[in-house]
């Protein structure tokens, strides 16, 4: 007999300990580094997936606003320039907001491929799509999307392919890693298919920063829900109360960094703790005042970024801002 095959229960637990392993060696080794960090994939759990709904909806984060204005403006010459039966594929596609403003304005789209770390809310996301757009082929995948290599796309016949990174996700990766990242997914779309991608803009420090340290403490919350996360997946005991967040403008990197500063001098296990209080090679010791850091989130300039896009090997179709310059979004297309 041929067809899928599902792991046993014992095969699952299996893959579930070898990834709990694989997180703990990783978190182990980015803590140990020089500065000690985490990976910000680690933010989006389902309440760090709430907490970033939250965050998008602040007066002090602009990006969301500033962004939802340019599409709105924008949708429809992305639509005619990508033609007919589109198919769509979105990175980090959360809850979609923004993808109905595109996808609304495509002109009967084949297929649509939301790719998410969170997987409740893709699987939530995908079955609103399927329900408003019977007509319209859903392939969710749940994975980060920095190491996707492949997408699974249907046999059906169809036109352009669009990809879709809103959000400025991508001043989340350094800016080597955007290009390697911008690349990659140039070389799986294939030459004449089309990127449309946001990108937050250089500004006054002020706002940058504000937007990063709200007044009611979401970002912190959000910050601080990494620990917590960690916690649960491999039974580590940060105590969150023992950190704070502090996010602060870094101009001569471009960058918004995102920090967890420990409060007294403290020692977290990822893992069992040793016996008779011997020191153990999970056993990460924190300073006073030592710092974590949590997350990039680079600014460019709109020029560094059409630069950018065209040593990975697009052209700019068209760019746009919005009205008070703060956001970009970027219609590319591959060489
Ligand atoms: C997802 N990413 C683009 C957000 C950003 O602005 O870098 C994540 C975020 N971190 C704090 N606030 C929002």
């Amino acid at each position: 007999m041929t067809g899928p095959v599902s792991p046993s229960r014992e095969a699952r637990v299996r893959i579930m300990v070898r990834e709990e392993e694989e997180i703990r060696e990783e978190v182990r080794t980015t803590l140990s580094g020089s500065p000690r960090s985490l990976p910000c994939r680690f933010f989006y759990d389902a309440e760090g997936a709430r907490l970033f709904e939250e965050i998008t909806r602040l007066e002090e984060y602009y990006p969301t606003r500033a962004e939802t204005e340019i599409l709105g403006g924008c949708a429809a010459e992305v639509a005619r320039v990508v033609g007919p039966r589109a198919r769509m594929v979105e990175f980090g596609s959360g809850s979609g907001e923004k993808t109905w403003l595109v996808l609304d304005e495509l002109e009967s789209p084949s297929a649509y491929v939301p790719v998410d770390i969170a997987r409740e809310q893709l699987v939530e996301f995908a079955a609103r799509v399927r329900r408003r757009l019977p007509g319209l082929e859903v392939l969710p995948v749940v994975t980060d999307y920095t190491r996707l290599s492949e997408l699974p796309w249907p046999e059906t016949e169809a036109g352009a392919t669009l990809a879709f990174f809103p959000g400025s996700t991508v001043g989340n990766l350094d800016p080597e890693d955007a290009r390697t990242f911008l690349a990659r997914v140039a070389r799986s779309l294939g030459s004449g298919e089309f990127f449309l991608i946001g990108v937050d803009l250089v500004k006054d420090p002020d706002r940058l920063e504000r937007a990063y340290n709200d007044a009611r403490g979401v970002t912190a919350a959000f910050n601080l829900n990494i620990l917590r996360h960690l916690n649960t997946r491999l039974g580590s005991d940060f105590d969150p109360d023992g950190f704070r967040h502090r996010a602060i403008w870094n101009a001569e990197h471009s960058r918004i960094e995102m920090h967890l500063v420990s409060q007294r001098d403290q020692v977290v296990s990822l893992g069992p703790r040793a016996a008779h209080g011997r020191p153990s090679a999970l056993e990460i010791v924190f300073g006073e005042g030592e710092v974590i850091v949590t997350e990039y989130s680079y600014k460019y300039g709109l020029d560094d970024f059409r630069t950018v896009a065209r040593e990975a090997g697009y052209g700019t179709v068209s760019a746009w801002t919005d009205a008070r310059g703060d956001f970009s979004v970027h219609l590319l297309e591959v060489r």
